[in-house]
């Protein structure tokens, strides 16, 4: 009997992506509707700007764009958390960062699971951004007993799914008929459900207390609420959405438009009015049916990836920003938000060179045509090669996501009714202990692979950099 080898965890990972692509587009035909949309503007760009595409060949992002995209789900239970932590593990995701929505009136806190190398991320660079809802912050006791209990019965994974998971912990991967079959049953748990677990007086009581609080406690599972691509340029997508029947939240949130995109910017579409049979009604009795909003689209545009020094520089004028608007951006003040915004970032060197020497953002450095002709270099500095054209510098891809634009996301499609004032905040330590395991810092990721990217072009060209 021959023994079948390990298929790659980021395989694994990048035939689920695909896998769930396919059922939210079955799901959700106008996710497929933007995805047209952005590959057309995608095409466009690179057609347009030649610059873009030379940087996007050299990186070799251009491979993983048409594919690239990150979902989003809550769960309700630390135990449901834990064995999500071990489903992504899997498939080469670990959880990366903490971001407390709670400042935004938001009941949850999350994580992102994603590959953490620059070579997996290349392989797929699929993320699923991950809330846990902070049933503490409830605080009627007996509401917060009947949302316990209803999450204690639901088992949201398939024995299947539960078993292949053990398989491949104890045996240290999955061979390709496990994999294939691991795809599947993973898939069932972000599977839509038109059943709920509750009445529909029940559901009533806990969208009153919060939107997002039924949207976790009143279904069988963690249905994936959207799925986006990457776009190259999110202000033509975000203008030509309405002629293509899909009605985009008022503002974008993130840095403005620039020559060099940094972190992320993202739009989303509102989400969709569907039929749900609550446990009081018939399933296939489409007269009697309640409904329920969770699922939208969103689209991102993705660029450097900030140092500290950077990220702070950004957070100060976005702050500075918003408290200048003094409201929350809207439809009424999104055109004076956008000045605004454009006028603050008017400090954040826009140019690759500005944003190297001020030590603002990551870059990969790689030994560009003149340094692989050239011989040993021995004793030599980063900057006399990048003068020279030795090496070249592009800046390292923003992996992750942004807390005050998460919180725009959720807030645009809750409805702004559903914004709560929390006396409590972030606790990192109580969602580590539900996960199991600790956060990944984000920037060492990116420190790390700025490292490597030195490293390499240190060996090529047989020098020491000084
Ligand atoms: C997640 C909202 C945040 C993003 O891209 O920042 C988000 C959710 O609605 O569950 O998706
Ligand atoms: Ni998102």
């Amino acid at each position: 009997m021959s023994v079948q080898p390990f298929v790659s965890p980021d395989l694994i990972r990048q035939r689920f992506s695909k896998a769930m692509s396919d059922m939210y587009r079955e799901e959700v035909p106008l996710y497929g509707a933007l995805m047209a949309l952005v590959e057309q503007t995608n095409r466009q760009v690179l057609d347009r700007e030649p610059q873009i595409a030379r940087q996007l060949h050299s990186t070799g992002e251009i491979e993983r764009l048409d594919m690239e995209r990150h979902g989003a789900i809550r769960v309700g239970t630390a135990s449901e958390l834990a064995t999500l932590a071990r489903l992504f593990a899997v498939m080469g995701m670990q959880p990366v960062g903490y971001y407390d929505l709670t400042p935004a009136g938001v009941p949850v806190h999350s994580t992102a699971f994603r590959a953490v190398h620059e070579q997996a991320l290349q392989v797929s660079p699929f993320r699923v951004f991950t809330s846990l809802l902070r049933l503490e912050l409830i605080e009627d006791p007996q509401l917060r007993a009947f949302a316990e209990s209803v999450l204690a019965k639901r088992s949201i994974f398939t024995p299947a799914a539960l078993r292949l998971i053990a398989q491949a912990e104890t045996a240290g991967g999955l061979n390709e008929t496990e994999a294939g079959e691991f795809v599947l049953q993973a898939l069932e748990t972000f599977r839509w459900h038109h059943g709920a677990t509750v009445t529909a007086a029940q559901y009533q009581t806990l969208s009153a207390q919060h939107r997002l609080i039924a949207d976790v406690v009143a279904f069988k599972g963690p249905h994936i609420n959207h799925l986006t691509p990457r776009t190259l340029d999110i202000d033509s997508v975000q203008e030509q959405m309405p002629a293509h029947g899909i009605t985009p939240k008022a503002v974008i949130e993130g840095p403005p438009r620039r020559q060099f995109p940094i972190l992320l910017r993202q739009t989303s579409f509102k989400a969709l009015d569907e039929p749900i049979a609550f446990t009081d009604q018939e399933v296939d009795q489409g007269k009697n049916r309640g409904s329920h909003s969770a699922r939208f689209g969103e689209i991102e545009q993705r660029g450097a990836a900030l140092t500290p020094k950077g990220r702070a520089l950004y957070d100060l004028l976005l702050n500075a920003a918003r408290e200048a608007l003094g409201a929350f951006p809207n439809e009424a003040n999104a055109a004076h938000y956008n000045a605004l915004m454009a006028e603050h970032f008017g400090e954040f060197p826009d140019s690759i060179e500005g944003m190297r020497e001020q030590g603002l953002a990551y870059f990969r450095y790689f030994v560009a045509e003149k340094g692989l002709a050239a011989g040993s270099l021995g004793e030599v500095s980063l900057e006399d090669l990048l003068r020279d054209g030795y090496v070249k510098a592009e800046p390292l891809v923003y992996e992750d996501f942004l807390p005050v634009s998460a919180a725009g996301i959720f807030q645009s499609n809750l409805g702004d009714a559903a914004q709560t004032h929390y006396g409590e905040h972030s606790n990192r330590q109580a969602f580590e202990q539900a996960l199991g395991r600790s956060t990944i810092d984000e920037l060492g990721l990116y420190a790390e692979t700025q490292q490597r990217s030195l490293e390499e072009c240190a060996k090529t060209l047989s020098a020491q950099l000084t």
